[in-house]
């Protein structure tokens, strides 16, 4: 089964939040007739630099072209030379071997024509249960709108947010506040994530006062990028358990180490694909840590395969993050991943389990704008340029 071509497709998808984000859908051919389709998931974060589709086409045609598609470790291996840990959350190295490994693993599993979750070993569970994010406020008049997208998200069945903090605490603070007299009972949160933003001091601070607003299960990200022995000393003063995103093997391995995380935050975006994260899960299996699986928002090919890794994990023990499907407004597949209250159901049908509509496909990339702009922070939260916070200055 010797691949014979590999075709990146960008495509730029609005997010009902007002934002637009750029992926890259992956085809890769191999033997007479197989086929398999992954994806790079989410372009459009800092740091400011695109691919160069083209040289990075001719670049995984030279790097693939002729080699035995089942051999996924020789395949990773080669990617992991050529695409090292760059040691950032969006990691484009990161991505590139995710829209490999996740476009491989589907033609296998086509190939034999089984679930991805069936190459992983089997399924432990046919589901997961996901939250829905509200994005970060820098004003109180970013409060209600976002009350108004969480009583909307129950109408659909999610009864579990996240909420992004730290740039604005009285907006926080309001937020949570009429979240609980409002939704207490209703919904829940999953995880307040400070996204590095604050050192952990202030995170600390802010989380005694969260804590007399309102009950959440985890803290995410609550001192600065790579300041592990910060981590570490806010784990040891808040009740609630920690996670942090893991950036690759080694960084899993210090986070537990230095005792500064009770989750790891695993995700295929950020350590290249399926196989990188079964390793993670493993790590944290053997340190008795806890797993969630993390997300950047991937479309619908891309969370199908977040849904067959959370099939297989051995540890998983917390709600993921993956709501993309629920977020954009378009995408390039004739049948979109399942929710099913506040649950993403792992696709049956062989390979990642989703068909690719390739006509639309077309008329997508053809269509592709780029929208990054200059809008740091809502670049940052994932948030409109129209939101009342961008207005106020
Ligand atoms: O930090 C997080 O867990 C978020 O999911 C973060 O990754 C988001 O910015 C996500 C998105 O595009 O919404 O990448
Ligand atoms: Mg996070
Ligand atoms: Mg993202």
């Amino acid at each position: 089964m010797k691949i014979k071509h590999v075709q990146l497709f960008p495509i730029a998808t609005p997010r009902q939040t007002g934002i637009a984000n750029q992926h890259v859908l992956v085809k890769i051919e191999a033997g007479d007739s197989y086929v398999g389709w992954g994806e790079m998931s989410d372009l459009s974060h800092v740091p400011m630099y695109q691919f160069d589709l083209p040289e990075l086409e001719r670049m995984l045609n030279q790097l693939l072209g002729g080699k035995d598609a089942r051999n996924l470790a020789k395949i990773e291996d080669d990617l992991i030379r050529f695409y090292p840990d760059e040691g950032h959350m969006y990691s484009r190295s990161g991505l590139v071997r995710q829209g490999v490994d996740l476009a491989l693993h589907d033609l296998i599993g086509r190939a034999e024509g089984v679930p991805v979750y069936d190459l992983l070993g089997g399924k432990l569970r046919d589901r997961m249960r996901v939250c829905y994010p509200i994005f970060r406020m820098r004003s109180v008049d970013e409060v209600a709108p976002n009350l108004q997208r969480v009583a909307d998200k129950l109408t659909q069945g999610f009864d579990l947010i996240r909420v992004y903090v730290g740039a604005n605490l009285a907006a926080d603070e309001l937020f949570l506040g009429q979240f609980t007299d409002r939704f207490k009972g209703q919904v829940e949160i999953k995880s307040l994530d400070f996204s590095n933003l604050l050192d952990w001091r202030r995170s600390a601070m802010a989380l005694e006062r969260f804590d007399e607003l309102c009950d959440y299960m985890l803290v995410e990200s609550g001192a600065p990028r790579n300041d592990i022995e910060g981590l570490a000393q806010l784990r040891r003063r808040t009740r609630r358990p920690s996670s942090e995103h893991v950036l690759h093997l080694h960084h899993g391995w210090q986070l537990l180490s230095a005792g500064a995380v009770d989750i790891l935050n695993v995700s295929p975006y950020l350590l290249g694909g399926l196989r990188a994260c079964e390793r993670m899960i493993a790590l944290a299996e053997a340190a008795r840590a806890s797993v969630l699986i993390g997300t950047t928002q991937e479309l619908n090919l891309g969370t199908a395969a977040v849904a067959h890794l959370a099939a297989a994990a051995r540890v998983l023990d917390y709600p993921g993050d993956s709501t993309g499907p629920h977020l954009y407004t378009d995408d390039a597949v004739k049948n979109p991943v399942r929710y099913e209250k506040s649950h993403l159901l792992v696709p049956e049908a062989p390979g990642l389990g989703l068909e690719v509509d390739e006509e639309k496909l077309k008329t997508m990339t053809a269509e592709a704008k780029w929208t990054f702009g200059v809008d740091l922070a809502g670049v940052l939260d994932r948030t409109a340029a129209t939101r009342p916070s961008a207005q106020q200055g």
